[in-house]
């Protein structure tokens, strides 16, 4: 009995990049017109004068040098400051549902499956677009998918968390075959006017197949060893978005509606829960760290995931061993540590160990156990 696999991964990657220095010289131009505009207030110390970015600044703090967007000239421009994805109409496919397809069409062709191999489709993400209908059946029926679909979210934690869901499915006799999507448009939740974070997150989607492992036919299959998730409620991460803003008008537009976090704090709290639960989660399996040929992290900030490597490890990481994608992607939330593992597992061979991790919002973490096949 081997249990669940995932049996192939695709990455849908955005038309557009922008580097830090683009994203710090359209920053910086915002924060001159706006002390320009609110000089008496500044003058009189009544206001406070917004501070430049630093691209200097952003690598060291984070590792990230350049994202992906799904819109760069409405992010760049200092009078818009947020992408601009034109609205479109009800008979169109979703722009979420668009990149969420077309990462599963490649996930699709690496587990060597069509569409009449699955039987359930999830999209589990942050940055969800809209309430309802859901996403997944969207997307289910773009593939022409028989069965079902639910979106769900736990944050960064969200592929993990689906792809626990989506092999508990799977073992139950709920379905053959789950298509997991994680589309995230990181940039729609973005304060770019914030200097904190403006630099933070990327576009992209992630997408990957579970299936039971003894019905595989990929090159490139992973069984699931085992799979561990834990949560704890943290208001450090947070975005307070949503249908019930209209409730209270005089909220909309504040800074808490879109993604605003305590950075240092959620740092120092979540870098020592995750390598505990790493660990513990290796113990449980007689698994020693040792044994680990690859650890494909949550992309976050490359300082964090050096810890956090180092700790499971007992040493330094080579950087093949921790693979870092953060610096090209920055952090695509869900997607992160799926973009790891699909370009950086393809070389393991048979009976190699890897472990899959995230962490995020709420507080959540997902820590998987994977063994080539
Ligand atoms: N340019 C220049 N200087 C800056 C900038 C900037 N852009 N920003 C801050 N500074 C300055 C500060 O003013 C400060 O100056 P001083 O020391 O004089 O006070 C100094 O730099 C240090 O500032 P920080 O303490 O803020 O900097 P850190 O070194 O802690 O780095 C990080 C900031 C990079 C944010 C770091 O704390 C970090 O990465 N923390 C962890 C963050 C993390 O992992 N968060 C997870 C969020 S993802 C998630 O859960 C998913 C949510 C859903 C997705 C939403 C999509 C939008």
């Amino acid at each position: 009995m081997i249990g669940m696999a995932v049996s192939g991964t695709g990455l849908f990657t955005p038309p557009y990049a922008i580097s830090n220095d683009e994203l710090v010289e359209s920053f910086n131009a915002y924060v001159r017109h706006h002390n320009a505009a609110h000089h008496s207030a500044i003058a009189s110390g009544s206001m406070a004068a917004l501070a430049e970015s630093s691209s200097e600044f952003i690598v060291k703090a984070s590792g990230i040098k350049s994202r992906y967007v799904m819109d760069k000239s409405g992010v760049l421009d200092p009078a818009i400051m947020c992408p601009r994805l034109a609205e479109r109409p009800d008979s169109a496919l979703s722009v979420l549902a668009e990149i969420a397809v077309a990462a599963a069409r490649d996930a699709l062709k690496a587990a060597d499956r069509t569409p009449s191999d699955i039987d359930g489709v999830l999209v589990a993400c942050s940055n969800l677009q809209r309430a309802y209908p859901a996403i997944a059946i969207e997307v289910q029926d773009a593939l022409g998918i028989d069965g079902f679909g639910f979106d769900m979210n736990v944050a960064c934690s969200s592929a993990t968390f689906g792809l626990q869901a989506a092999a508990d499915m799977v073992a139950a006799g709920h379905a053959r075959a789950i298509l997991v999507c994680n589309p995230e448009i990181c940039s729609g939740h973005l304060n770019f006017t914030d200097r904190d974070s403006h630099f933070i997150f990327g576009d992209v989607a992630t997408a990957f197949v579970v299936e039971a492992a003894d019905r595989v036919h990929s090159h490139n299959a992973w069984q699931i060893v085992s799979t561990r998730l834990k949560t704890k409620f943290s208001n450090n991460i947070r975005n307070n978005f949503g249908f019930l803003n209209r409730a209270a008008p005089e909220g909309i537009g504040n800074r808490d509606k879109l993604f605003v976090q305590e950075g240092r704090k959620v740092f120092k709290e979540v870098v020592p829960m995750v390598s505990e639960l790493i660990l513990a989660h290796l113990s449980d399996n007689s698994i020693a760290p040792s044994s680990l040929r690859r650890l494909w992290l949550h992309q976050a900030n490359i300082n964090m995931n050096e810890l956090i490597a180092r700790k499971v490890l007992g040493r330094d990481p080579l950087p093949e061993e921790a693979p870092c994608i953060l610096d090209e992607y920055a952090n695509t939330s869900s997607a992160g540590s799926i973009i790891a593992f699909h370009k950086h597992s393809a070389d393991l061979r048979a009976g190699d160990y890897g472990h899959l991790c995230s962490f995020g919002a709420g507080y959540s973490v997902g820590s998987v156990i994977l063994r080539k096949l």
